[in-house]
């Protein structure tokens, strides 16, 4: 079982004792060990196994935490989940995921109403119901009501991370079957998709049916959909998550996975294409109206056929791609390896889990050539945000390292909280002292449209600010973007040289390519960070250069990609 797994579990039951009103101390021992075990470098179940080791050698694990994870690892549950499920019905996980409720609310709605269920909380809301529990009213309604929309159209989808972690074991797992020579995802995870409905698999080889036999044997696979001769499909893991191989013979390899990484639209525009062409475009291969074969063994090759540049995953959204490779005239998308350095982390001065010398060391090990250290300002209070006196005091404490030297230069900066009426949650001295102030969204975030574009614009104005931090502040899965007029944030952002992030944290890939192609388009130029909160996170990199490619953003669009001194003379010229 994955670290993620057991994870969840141990959060999901937290949440749980929230509803019954449990000891809020042992609420939070739970909590605590799920995120400690969630981003634990080494996989939980082999510390378990392992008779030298026990489980409480791990920080957060005491006996009682320990004697849980044993059960889990031997039933996938443990006795006080099953207790708590016992008691509410297991609809009551789902109500926990609706934004704007949380466990004390649910529990009136359990109370009073005997809600169990999506069903029965979405009846209350129409029939007006919830408004009459305490503190709660008509505009909780619409939220919960808006939620549980929400809730609905994202349900059964993944997050990109937890899909290429998936793939990554499959793809191991498979590729090892004799007769198979190559594996490889297709799909919405091909094209970096911010979140992944199901995994496409293609398989080819001497006999790539064998992994098919393989596949449907896999010890997390559980129900088995569907099997035939070329394709299997079956849930895999706790999540259940759907995944589809394909068995495919190398002659029309190329051609299923054009087909098969999509999206619909653009094989549609393609397939139109080839038709004007005289051709026919399938996922078995390119032909000709005689049926002759034109191509189908690679995918460049059919790309070519038809006139086109190879294009790139990441733009197959028939969003003008397909006229940009007839043309010519496709960006050169920015590479991981363009990176040279991550602008937005977390350390113990605040709510990450590492201090600022191990940031350090793992962004060095990445290969980069600089790092800031971002922590929070002081309306982060839950966060022990920093004042004024802590921001300064950091400021001079970095240019100490620097002098001394990590091997990587280090910038001062922090990540300041926007306050509701746009200005900076910090006063100016103070910011003035650091090398890289983010300012970013974290309350009232449910303004109206205008409030928010005027708190932007506001904070816009802060000569010390270099960039705005999760612009949308949207949660993949969890919570909308805030609604503001971004066209005019991004103009305004792009004439005060301000520049936007892309936050590559997984739940955010906040900003993503339609509001990119609007802001480069507005002269803006782009960071993209991690967000890091432990030194393992600072990998998630990867994932906003995809959003970034999504954007057809290039090299020159991201400041972070800047050589050290190009870099330090940018932002010190802003
Ligand atoms: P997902 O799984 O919802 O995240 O999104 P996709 O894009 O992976 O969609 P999926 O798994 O239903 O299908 C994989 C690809 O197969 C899709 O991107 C394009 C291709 N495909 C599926 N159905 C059709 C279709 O009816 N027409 C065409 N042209 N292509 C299709
Ligand atoms: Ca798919
Ligand atoms: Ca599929
Ligand atoms: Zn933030």
């Amino acid at each position: 079982m994955e670290n993620r797994e057991i994870a969840c579990l141990l959060a999901e039951t937290a949440d749980l004792m929230e509803v019954a009103a449990e000891d809020s101390f042992r609420i939070r021992s739970y909590r605590n060990a799920a995120s400690v075990i969630e981003s634990y470098p080494e996989r939980i179940e082999d510390v378990a196994r392992d008779p030298e080791r026990k489980l409480t050698g791990i920080p957060g694990v005491g006996k009682t935490i320990a004697a849980v994870i044993a059960d889990i690892l031997e039933r996938g549950s443990f006795s006080k989940r099953d207790e708590l499920l016992q008691k509410y019905h297991p609809g009551a996980l789902e109500l926990l995921k609706i934004q704007g409720l949380g466990p004390k609310s649910i529990a009136l709605l359990i109370e009073h109403y005997d809600v169990r269920t999506l069903d029965d909380l979405e009846r209350i809301c129409r029939e007006q119901k919830l408004r009459q529990l305490p503190r709660m009213g008509a505009k909780l309604e619409e939220k919960v009501l808006r939620g549980i929309e929400q809730f609905r159209s994202s349900a059964g989808r993944f997050l990109l991370s937890f899909a290429t972690g998936l793939a990554r074991e499959l793809i191991e797992y498979l590729a090892a079957t004799p007769g198979v020579e190559c594996v490889q995802a297709a799909g919405s995870l091909r094209r970096g998709r911010e979140t992944v409905g199901d995994l496409d698999l293609l398989v080819t080889g001497r006999d790539p049916a064998a992994a098919l036999d393989r596949f449907t044997c896999y010890s997390r696979v559980h129900d088995v959909l569907g099997k035939g001769a070329n394709k299997a499909s079956a849930r895999v893991g706790l999540e259940g998550m759907q995944v589809d191989v394909r068995a495919l013979p190398a002659e029309s390899y190329g051609a299923a996975l054009q087909y098969f990484t999509g999206s619909k639209d653009h094989n549609v525009a393609l397939r139109q294409r080839a038709l004007r062409l005289g051709c026919s475009l399938s996922e078995y291969g390119l032909f000709r109206l005689d049926e002759s074969r034109v191509a189908g063994a690679s995918e460049p090759e059919i790309y070519e056929k038809l006139g086109l540049a190879w294009i790139a995953p990441e733009l197959r959204e028939n969003q003008g791609e397909i006229e940009a490779a007839a043309q010519g005239r496709l960006p050169a998308l920015i590479d991981l390896q363009d990176i040279r350095g991550d602008l937005h982390m977390h350390t113990r001065e605040t709510d990450g889990r590492a201090t600022l010398e191990e940031m350090a060391a793992e962004c060095k090990a990445l290969g980069y050539e600089y790092l800031a250290i971002t922590d929070h300002s002081k309306a982060l209070a839950m966060a022990n945000g920093l004042d004024e006196t802590r921001a300064v005091e950091f400021a001079r404490r970095v240019r100490e390292i620097n002098r001394n030297g990590l091997g990587i230069r280090v910038f001062s900066g922090l990540e300041c909280d926007i306050l509701r009426d746009g200005r900076m949650d910090l006063a100016g001295d103070a910011l003035a002292e650091l090398d890289f102030v983010i300012g970013s969204v974290h309350s009232h975030m449910n303004l109206e449209p205008a409030e928010m574009t005027s708190r932007l614009l506001r904070a816009l104005e802060c000569p010390h600010l270099k960039l705005i931090g999760h612009p949308t502040g949207r949660l993949l899965l969890h919570r909308e973007p805030y609604p503001f007029d971004f066209e005019r944030v991004a103009t305004e952002a792009g004439r005060r040289g301000v520049m936007l992030e892309i936050n590559a944290s997984p739940e955010r890939l906040d900003l993503y390519a339609p509001l990119l192609r609007t802001a480069k388009a507005k002269d803006v130029k782009f960071v993209i960070a991690t967000d890091a909160h432990h030194p393992a996170h600072l990998r998630n990199m990867i994932y906003g250069v995809t959003m970034a490619r999504r954007g057809w953003l290039t090299k020159d669009d991201v400041l972070n990609t800047l050589p050290l001194a190009q870099f330090a003379a940018a932002i010190a010229a802003k």
